[in-house]
């Protein structure tokens, strides 16, 4: 379903002597610490991820109840994590993948850059403009008071919203557009203050893997 030319490995060696001076850009946005880098991997490297990932992943779509009614989640996803660790989201509870070479390489190479350890990434597929995701917070209270989510987008640009909780109808959104390749680190009190939300653009038709590492804290210690 994927399919995109490979960089050459010239490419490759030069993005990799480069790419972890993330150039940042931090979001001017009341009571959240967001930072974006728009090109944290490059266009011949997020090819190369998307393809490998795709491919390497067991996807899943599962269901949830909403308002009484039973419906499929519009995305399909992977949980990978260090042994033991599940995750509870919106009444499901994800069972851990092992983590594959590339993916714990990349997991090693966003915690170096932004240090802070990270032990699990939910893997969302949107197969088009069609698949989205929800207004939430990522404030489970297995991530801890302050979570750090790192979340790399590959292919298909999507526009990713912001919005106050707990004020939904009054609070102005904010738009970021979540480039192929880019970085966006949510910190210190952002999922507290703020939720996010990725809508449906039914013009896009092109599939978008997103990748938001986390941290999860052992059981009795979040
Ligand atoms: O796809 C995105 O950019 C957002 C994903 C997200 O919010 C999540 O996995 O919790
Ligand atoms: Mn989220």
């Amino acid at each position: 379903m994927i399919k995109r030319e490979l960089g050459n490995s010239q490419a490759m060696t030069a993005e990799r002597s480069t790419r972890d001076k993330a150039a940042w850009t931090r979001l001017d946005l009341a009571d959240a610490d967001i930072r974006l880098c728009a090109k944290y991997v490059s266009q011949a490297e997020a090819h190369r991820l998307i393809d490998l990932i795709y491919q390497k992943t067991r996807w899943q779509q599962d269901k949830v109840r909403l308002f009484g009614r039973v419906h499929l989640i519009p995305r399909l996803h992977q949980w990978y994590a260090d042994p033991g660790l599940s995750y509870r989201w919106s009444g499901l509870r994800l069972q851990p993948e092992s983590w594959f070479d590339e993916l714990s390489t990349l997991r090693d190479r966003i915690a170096n850059a932004i240090d802070v350890p990270l032990n699990s990434v939910l893997v969302n597929l949107y197969r088009d403009g069609q698949d989205c995701m929800g207004w939430h917070a990522d404030d489970e209270p297995e991530l801890g008071e302050q979570p750090v989510i790192a979340s790399l987008s590959l292919g298909a640009e999507r526009d990713f919203l912001l919005r106050r909780s707990g004020k939904s109808g009054a609070s102005p959104k904010r738009n970021i557009r979540l480039t192929d390749g880019s970085l966006l680190v949510m910190a210190g009190d952002t999922q507290r203050f703020w939720q996010h939300a990725l809508p449906r653009r039914r013009r896009i038709t092109e599939p978008r893997i997103n990748l938001t590492f986390r941290r999860v804290l052992p059981v009795g210690c979040a």
